[in-house]
């Protein structure tokens, strides 16, 4: 058991199944009753994936990638009781700018959710002449004001931390291209404002193990703990039948998160069930969110699977950071610190 402490608030009914009897090595086990979301989950949107979702009061909140029936993704809000039976809205998030004036993204895929102080931010990808990120803010879910977008295109898989550092918003986010990118790293950003970003740094890196040999990006909003960051992200092997895309587990230094303290060198899920090996893009799984409960050490990560619905997979802890740390394997690149 080890001594440390995750920093976050008490969740004393994030969704939970124990480890089944016999799993003995994996660090992470499903949801015996996944797929939590199905196909044609709300009319005109066909299915639901790559989604997050957080703690609301007593209750749960989500947004979530809609694949609309004419194809295009687009981010709908979603609210729940116990975190696994969601009740969607049927029309899209309505994003408005600083003046109240209705401002949609032409599409918008992959949101992730945050809170940081008073606020919650809604982080996504879009077009701006390419895929870029694009980023609003609420305080009750009713009004969503967009802000700026924070990068030049290309870019995805921007997740915010869920508190300033040293002072800055901190962003990490992946820069790529605009297809079905065939290379990728993880960088962080920092922000004063959420307008003006700079101190880019590299955090990780693909290529140095198989599984993520293509490449790699942030999941999940990073849990705070005494020993660092804990982030879920994806990480993609190019295989002759397509990429595939498994569950990866980190610890970034928790005043500077641009040096990787620990980084597990195999996956902590990949896909093996039939609903994420097959659907609209087999043999996926793409981690947006955590529910995670500081007081029992309970993890609940959510994630896309196969392009088509939505999973849940449950971790301990104690045990996922033993097992990181049992497993690490930091490369030079991983460390250094604005060396390039
Ligand atoms: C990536 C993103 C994800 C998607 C994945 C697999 O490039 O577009 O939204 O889940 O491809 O198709």
């Amino acid at each position: 058991m080890s001594d440390i402490k995750m920093i976050a608030p008490a969740v004393s009914n994030v969704p939970w199944q124990e480890r089944p009897a016999g799993l003995k090595d994996a660090p992470v086990w499903r949801y015996t009753e996944n797929p939590i979301i199905g196909r044609n989950p709300v009319k005109g949107v066909a299915r639901i994936f790559n989604s997050a979702v957080m703690p609301y009061g007593d209750e749960f909140i989500g947004v979530f990638r809609g694949e609309q029936t004419n194809g295009i993704p687009y981010i709908y809000l979603g609210r729940s009781k116990d975190a696994i039976h969601w009740d969607f809205d049927e029309n899209k998030i309505p994003f408005v700018d600083s003046k109240g004036k209705s401002f949609m993204p032409l599409y918008a895929y992959d949101p992730r959710l945050v809170k940081v102080e008073d606020t919650y931010y809604i982080i996504w990808c879009q077009d701006f002449y390419g895929a870029a990120i694009g980023m609003a803010k609420t305080k009750d879910f009713e009004s969503f004001e967009r802000v700026e977008n924070p990068f030049l295109p290309y870019n995805r898989n921007a997740v915010l931390f869920p508190r300033k550092i040293n002072g800055n918003f901190v962003m990490l986010s992946r820069p790529s291209d605009s297809g079905h990118t065939p290379f990728g790293d993880i960088f962080v950003s920092e922000s004063p404002d959420l307008t003006f970003w700079g101190k880019h740094r590299h955090v990780m890196g693909r290529g140095s193990n198989w599984w993520e040999s293509l490449k790699i990006g942030s999941g999940a909003t990073p849990i705070e703990t005494s020993e660092g960051w804990l982030l879920f992200y994806h990480g993609v092997s190019g295989t002759c039948n397509g990429y595939v895309y498994s569950i990866g587990g980190a610890i970034l230094d928790l005043e500077n998160p641009s040096i990787v303290k620990y980084r597990c060198e195999t996956f902590l899920l990949t896909p093996e069930e039939w609903y994420e090996e097959r659907g609209f893009v087999p043999n996926v799984i793409f981690p947006c969110a955590t529910i995670h409960d500081s007081e029992s050490g309970k993890i609940a990560i959510y994630y896309g699977s196969a392009d088509s619905y939505v999973g849940l997979a449950f971790t301990k802890f104690d045990e996922i950071i033993d097992y990181i740390k049992e497993h690490s394997n930091v490369s030079a690149s991983d460390t250094e610190v604005g060396n390039r």
